[in-house]
Order: C-alpha cells, then structure tokens, then sequence
C-alpha cells in the first residue's frame, strides 16, 4: 500500500528550502484584497511578489488551483474604468471596455500553462530564480475573445508581423543584467501565433470571473506555449512590424540556439512534452509485494500527447501507462500506469520516472541540454521510492 498523500508530503516536501532571489521588487504594497492568503495547499515560493506553486502531489480536492507567476506586486484595476488600447500599425486604433470584447465574441477553451522555469529546482548545480518544484503548471477553462477578432477589428496594417501584450503591472529589475528603470511586463508574439484559434483574451476561469492574482479584469492565453507569453493585467496591444526585442524576451525568457557554431539567444516559446508524478515523490514509501497505481499529468505543448511511459529502473525499460481521457492539443491529459512490486525489492531505493512522447514523435530527453539556461525544464527526473 502507498501511504496516503497527506503522509507522502509530510515524508518529503517538495524542495523545501527555497533557493529565493528577487528579480524584481515590488512598486508599492498591494490592497488587502490584492494580496489573498495561500489557500488549498498551494506551496508558496515566494511571497512578494506572489509565487504559488500548484500542489499537483496531495493537499487539494476538486479543481487543482493554478500555479501563480508574478513579477511584480498586483496592479490594481477597476473593470468599470477598465480600457484595451490598441494601436502601433493598425488602421482603426482602439479603446475597448469590457463590454465591448465581449461582444465580439465568447469562447471557452481548456488550456495548460507552464512556467518556463517549472522544474527549477531540480537542476545541478543549482541557478538563480526561483525554485519551482513539479507544479510550476496547470490548466484551467478560459472564458474569452479570440485575439484575432479584436486584430481584426483593429485593422491590422500589411507589413505588421508582431503585437506586443503589456500588462499593467511595472516595476524596476534589479537582478543582473538589471532592466532600465522601471518598466512593465510585456511580451511580443508573432501574428502567426495571435490568430491562432488557442490564443485568446480571456475575463473568465473556471467559469467565474478571473481573480486578481490571475491577470483581472483582461489577460492573454497563449494556448501551447510556455507561461511568460500570456500577459496578465493586459492594458494595450501594440503591432510592430519586427519581432520585439522587449526585456522579457532578451534578457529574460530566452534560450541559446545554435546556427552551426553561432549561437544566438531566442525568445522561448511552445511548451516542450513533460510529464510528472502526482503520487510518487522523492522518499515516498511503497510495499513490497503489491500493486500500485502510479498516476500523473503528461503535456505536449501545441501538439497532443501521443504516449506516456514509466519506468522502475531510472529510464533503463519503460512500460506504457493508459490515457484514460482523449489526449488533445493545448491541454494535458492524467495517465495511470500499474506498477507490481517483486516481493524481493524489499529494501531498494527504485529510482521511478514517467516519459511523454508528443503526435510527432518528440520526447523528453535523457539529459539537461545547458544551452536552455534555466528554463524549460523536460529532461527526465526520477524519483526515489523506498521498498519496504
Ligand atoms: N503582467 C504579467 N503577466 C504575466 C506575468 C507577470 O509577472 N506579469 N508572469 C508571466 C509568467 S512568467 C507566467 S508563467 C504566467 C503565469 O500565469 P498565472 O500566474 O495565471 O499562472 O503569467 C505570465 N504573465
Ligand atoms: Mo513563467
């Protein structure tokens, strides 16, 4: 018998101390209603600015909450006085309330997000930021307008290629290299991506309004990639007609990539396959003898999850794990993989790990590549599980 969640968290917390850096620091002290308590055993980072872990191992009933990522204190907007500017390269420029996105349109989509940095903490030797376990992830039903209809609306100039989202919230960064002065947090994607059907405005989640802490009363969801691109607290849209050279897409956000022997920095972008356990975790205890269910989420980015496989010997054999759900793009699906136990492992430590492939047959690899820097985080990270 696996002991039960609550046991297994109290055995081994998840990176229980934090490796804490302030990249940026706060404005001003947020309002009390800007600044909830941690609730439903989310695991918190970092406090100011608010950094919650989503406690994908024990603790929660019902929905999973999700993770929250913030770089600077909780920018307070009133969604009566609220505005969307639009303008850069568009024929109509505009300013729109609330009332006025909702009526170009409604729709609902399920879709995970991923922090960049998930995983964080499980890197040798360790890096700067902050220190995600597992959970830097999660997914949610957003309510919203597709981007595409408010460019459209907009008029979007031939030459245009790229819009910048930019939120409300500002700050200066004083990490290294530090930002110029204050600035807010803003992020340009490519057209392509805009219009995509996945990439929305969204004032709902979960069928309620969006709350604070997750970009109120208006945030982008950039189906498929990676956290950073799904500006929340958004106040103004701009078309540019070259890709943005922004702070959080240079200096922050990017990875190395090499042409030939020129390695160039690149703005991060889809979310790469992973997987995780969600009832195993580092010195958790089983019985020798029986039969356990090994569950988890697995992800894929912009593609569906084609398969998930776990192994009981550090990655050396795998055996595939079922999908109860239809896997599809844009959201991850729970897999659940039975593990018999030989009676004569009584006393091992087995190193178990989980492994996703995606529809186009990419996999999480063996090893930690360092042109990532610290982020995107898939390689394969076993945990060890005492037999007793
Ligand atoms: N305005 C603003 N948008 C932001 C951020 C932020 O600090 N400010 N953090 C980004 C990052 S890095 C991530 S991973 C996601 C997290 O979204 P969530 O907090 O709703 O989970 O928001 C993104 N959007
Ligand atoms: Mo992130």
């Amino acid at each position: 018998m696996p002991l039960s969640r609550r046991e297994l968290l109290q055995a081994a917390p998840l990176a229980a101390v934090p490796l804490l850096e302030s990249t940026a620091s706060a404005t001003q002290a947020p309002p009390a209603e800007l600044n909830p308590v941690p609730f439903n055993g989310m695991i918190v980072r970092m406090a100011q600015p608010m950094n919650w872990e989503t406690p994908l191992v024990g603790g929660t009933r019902g929905p999973l909450p999700l993770y929250v990522r913030n770089h600077f204190a909780l920018p307070n907007l009133n969604p009566a006085t609220y505005r969307l500017r639009v303008e850069g390269l568009v024929e109509q420029p505009l300013e729109l309330t609330l009332a006025d996105l909702q009526q170009l349109g409604q729709v609902e989509r399920e879709l995970t997000l991923e922090c960049a940095g998930n995983g964080r903490v499980f890197l040798t030797p360790p890096v700067r930021g902050l220190q995600w376990g597992t959970g830097g992830v999660g997914t949610a039903r957003w309510t919203g307008v597709p981007l595409g209809a408010v460019l459209d609306r907009a008029k979007v100039k031939p030459g245009a290629t790229d819009v910048v989202l930019v939120g409300a919230d500002r700050g200066p960064v004083t990490s290294d290299p530090p930002s110029p002065g204050p600035i807010h947090f803003d992020r340009g994607i490519p057209l392509t991506k805009a219009r995509q059907d996945e990439t929305l405005l969204v004032w709902g989640m979960g069928g309620e309004p969006l709350p604070a802490r997750h970009g109120a009363p208006l945030r982008a969801i950039v189906g498929g990639w990676y956290g950073m691109a799904s500006v929340k607290w958004l106040t103004k849209l701009v078309l540019i007609d070259k890709p943005y050279e922004g702070y959080w897409q240079t200096v922050d956000y990017a990875i190395w990539q090499r042409r030939g022997d020129l390695p160039e920095l690149v703005p991060i972008t889809a979310m790469q396959p992973k997987s995780v356990l969600t009832n195993l975790t580092d010195g958790a205890m089983v019985r020798a003898g029986t039969t356990v269910t090994v569950h988890g989420y697995a992800w894929a980015g912009e593609l569906a999850v084609a398969k998930v496989e776990l192994s009981v010997d550090g990655g050396k054999t795998w055996a595939q794990a079922l999908l109860p759900g239809k896997p599809v793009p844009f959201r991850w699906v729970p897999w659940e993989a039975k593990w018999t136990i030989p009676a004569s492992w009584k006393g091992r430590s087995v190193p178990v790990v989980s492994r996703c492939t995606d529809t186009r047959g990419n996999t999480q690899p063996d090893q930690r590549d360092p042109d990532r820097r610290t982020y995107m985080i898939n390689h394969l990270i076993p945990v060890e599980v005492l037999v007793i």
